[in-house]
């Protein structure tokens, strides 16, 4: 069972666990539009969808419903990925964020605790925890000093999972994952906002790109690597939190360097900034250690962030470039 399957990391999850035979269910929140983009292949895949991919309906506030699902579909693995992730829209949703990404949590931590078979639990925790944090890289240890609102619900939401797993004996993880992208990564987040408007100035599309701060630095992985740690989470004999993450830091200015030398354009032409996309408070510096994973999980980050960059501007490109020519 996955919260978030229509998500960039739900929709990898999904295909890497039916690749794995196993019978898939997804919590979507019912809305009026019934796209589910990150989906389409496997809902036309005749010998998948409602075969071995089902999806029920249920906001992550609706705990009877969600209660109900639960009972009936009895799932074995848990993976908690929903909820409001858009760190800048925190400032202006700080209680919906909340609501969804803290409360949300403790909601389905507590429905798990009354079950009579109780699932192993994958919360996706988040490196904003570390806040301004004192020692780099980060690792399990290091404190959590959260600077935003969502980092502030996302660490009630991990300690939540600490203490449930310890003082109630769940089965219940922190995968503490640094910024990960992909081609499937959602257009407000600063990877796939330059990505994409790369690809369109290249194009003749487009003539600028709007950005917030540039000096802030994270450390980027590419997303299926960090859905099939995971995996590898809930298979260990004893539940733990892991931090994913690639080791490397790079600013926001490597981004834009890497993303647009694929289309041998120079960013400083086209970027402008507005304090408009500016956070109140922000996160500088973030770069994990992944060590405990690579001994533990045998798990480590494949994708240098180069790589990313051109992967994910060579798709925006095709997909441009084939909506034009629907025209
Ligand atoms: O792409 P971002 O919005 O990612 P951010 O804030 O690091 O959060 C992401 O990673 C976290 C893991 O550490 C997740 F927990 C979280 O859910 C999310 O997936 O922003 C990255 C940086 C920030 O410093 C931001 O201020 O890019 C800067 N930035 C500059 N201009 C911008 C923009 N960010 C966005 N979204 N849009 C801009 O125009």
């Amino acid at each position: 069972m996955l919260t978030g399957i229509t998500g960039q990391d739900g929709s990898y999850l999904a295909e890497q666990l039916l690749s794995r035979n196993y019978e898939v269910h997804g919590l979507v929140r019912r809305t009026s539009s019934t796209q589910r983009v990150r989906l389409d292949t496997l809902f036309h895949d005749r010998d998948v969808y409602e075969k071995r991919l089902f999806l029920h309906y249920a906001d992550l506030d609706d705990t009877t419903t969600i209660r109900r699902i639960l009972l009936k579909t009895e799932p074995d693995e848990l993976y908690h990925l929903a909820g409001q992730s858009h760190v800048g829209a925190s400032f202006e949703i700080p209680e919906t964020t909340c609501q969804f990404t803290g409360m949300g949590t403790l909601k389905l931590l507590e429905i798990v605790r009354d079950l009579a078979k109780q699932p192993r639990f994958l919360h996706i925790s988040s490196s904003e925890i570390f806040g301004r944090p004192d020692a780099a890289p980060q690792n399990e240890h290091t404190a959590m000093r959260p600077v935003t609102p969502y980092g502030v619900a996302k660490t009630f939401a991990t300690n939540m999972v600490r203490l449930y797993r310890d003082s109630f004996g769940l089965f219940a993880c922190n995968a503490i994952c640094y910024n990960h992208e992909s081609e499937r990564r959602g257009e407000s987040f600063v990877t796939r906002k330059i990505t994409k408007a790369a690809a369109a100035i290249s194009l003749g599309l487009q003539d600028k790109l709007t950005l917030g701060a540039l000096d802030g630095k994270r450390d980027w992985g590419y997303a299926p690597d960090y859905t099939d740690a995971m995996w590898r989470m809930l298979q260990q004999p004893t539940a733990d939190d892991y931090v994913l993450a690639t080791g490397a830091e790079h600013s926001i200015r490597d981004f834009l360097d890497a993303a647009f030398k694929t289309v041998d354009l120079d960013w400083r032409d086209y970027v402008e900034q507005d304090p408009r996309y500016m956070r109140p408070s922000e996160v500088t510096h973030l770069m994990g250690d992944a060590s405990k994973a690579k001994k533990i999980l045998d798990w480590t980050a494949t994708t240098t962030l180069p790589a990313l960059a051109e992967r994910m501007v060579h798709s925006d490109r095709e997909q441009q470039t084939s909506s034009q020519s629907h025209f």
